[in-house]
């Protein structure tokens, strides 16, 4: 099973809006098999270990780090692939929460007298896949905040100068980051003070991610008066870019002009704080496939997310500088009292060249 998620991680960046799932062929204490699910469209992690299996797969265990589908999709079910096959028994990691499979396959698989064993490793096998699963479970894609800071808890002078903070091995792993999401969600303040691209930009040279391996994310712009300049480079290409507005704030001839560039407009409703609706916009990025969400944003939108109870993860790369006291602060939020404060629970810290890598969980409790 280990194996088998290794291999799923091969997937990490392609699979969207499908998980990332691995699976290892055993026959007689032998691995003859092995595949992955690479893109959506092509074949599941089953069917590609099973076409290149160098030895007859009858009477072998598979080990899938998702339990094999049921359904016909883009693709016809894995559980029936097995089945023919002859395997003989299914290790698996953890039930698929797709409503669609949901035990139908490991159903299928014991009706069909396979022996069926699991789950194995279900803590690493979940974590191959939160957006999938959260999306599955929740309606919601997994958010994760990535924000950049000086020891100082600034993101910017008070200018609103911000480059560069973090050095260059801290960026590139933004870049990585941004290759294994669905999409990238920004604000129109930092829109306008930075001009972002938001594009995923991979050197040739870099070990980690290998640039035929990127898929270039939805990028989402939050933008309540739609005041989006159309020369903004963030808007392209054209295609992979939405903006959420609100519809009585927005200038008609502005919505004109942006709609013939071919910018998908999207109107969204009020929440009760005035602003966009966050929990809205994130449930229908989730109904259309988006599995994980990368926000890179300013102090207010940031501070949002976390408000609205949407953020799953804050990735902070702290840099070795002081910005002083006239800098802009990490996150814009209402706290008065130390028992309104936003409790984090610490859940990964390593250096990336001069910066720390901070990861934490907001524990909404
Ligand atoms: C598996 N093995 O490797 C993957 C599975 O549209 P399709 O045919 O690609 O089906 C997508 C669904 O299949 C996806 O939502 C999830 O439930 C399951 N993904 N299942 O047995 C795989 N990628
Ligand atoms: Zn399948």
């Amino acid at each position: 099973m280990a194996q088998a998620i290794r291999l799923a991680k091969q997937g990490l960046r392609t699979t969207h809006p499908n998980p990332r799932v691995g699976c290892v062929l055993v026959k007689d204490g032998q691995v003859i098999g092995s595949g992955f699910h690479k893109v959506a469209g092509e074949g599941h992690a089953e069917v590609n270990a099973l076409a290149n299996a160098a030895a007859d797969v009858t009477g072998s265990t598979a080990y899938v780090t998702l339990e094999p589908c049921s359904h016909q999709g883009k693709t016809p079910p894995c559980a029936d692939a097995l089945i023919k096959a002859g395997v003989a028994c299914v290790v698996f990691g953890m039930q698929d929460p797709n409503p669609e499979v949901a035990g139908r396959g490991l159903a299928k698989l014991r009706d069909a007298g396979i022996e069926v064993i699991g789950p194995v490793l279900e803590t690493e096998c979940r974590a191959l896949n939160p957006g999938f699963i959260k999306r599955m479970e929740e309606g919601l894609p997994f958010v994760r905040v990535k924000l950049a800071m000086s020891l100082d808890g600034r993101t910017a002078m008070e200018s609103g100068e911000s480059q560069w903070i973090t050095g260059p091995e801290a960026r590139l792993d933004v870049q990585r980051l941004r290759a294994q999401s669905s999409a990238i969600v920004t604000g129109i303040g930092s829109v306008i003070m930075d001009d972002p691209s938001m594009t995923v930009r991979i050197d040739a040279q870099d070990q980690l991610c290998k640039p035929d391996q990127v898929r270039q994310p939805l990028r989402v712009i939050m933008d309540t008066a739609l005041s989006v300049p159309p020369e903004a480079k963030i808007l392209y290409p054209t295609n992979q870019v939405c903006v959420f507005f609100d519809e009585e704030e927005a200038e008609p001839e502005h919505v004109a002009l942006l709609t013939q560039k071919g910018v998908a407009l999207r109107p969204l409703p009020l929440g009760e704080d005035g602003r966009l609706d966050l929990v809205e916009a994130m449930g229908q990025l989730a109904d259309e496939g988006i599995n994980e969400v990368l926000v890179e944003t300013g102090a207010e939108l940031a501070g949002a997310f976390l408000l609205a109870g949407l953020v799953d993860e804050l990735v902070v790369y702290m840099a070795p500088k002081l910005l002083g006291s006239e800098a802009r602060p990490l996150l814009r939020l209402p706290i008065e009292n130390m028992a309104e404060a936003v409790n984090l629970d610490l859940v990964d810290v390593r250096k990336i060249g001069a910066d720390l890598k901070l990861v934490y969980v907001p524990n909404y409790d």
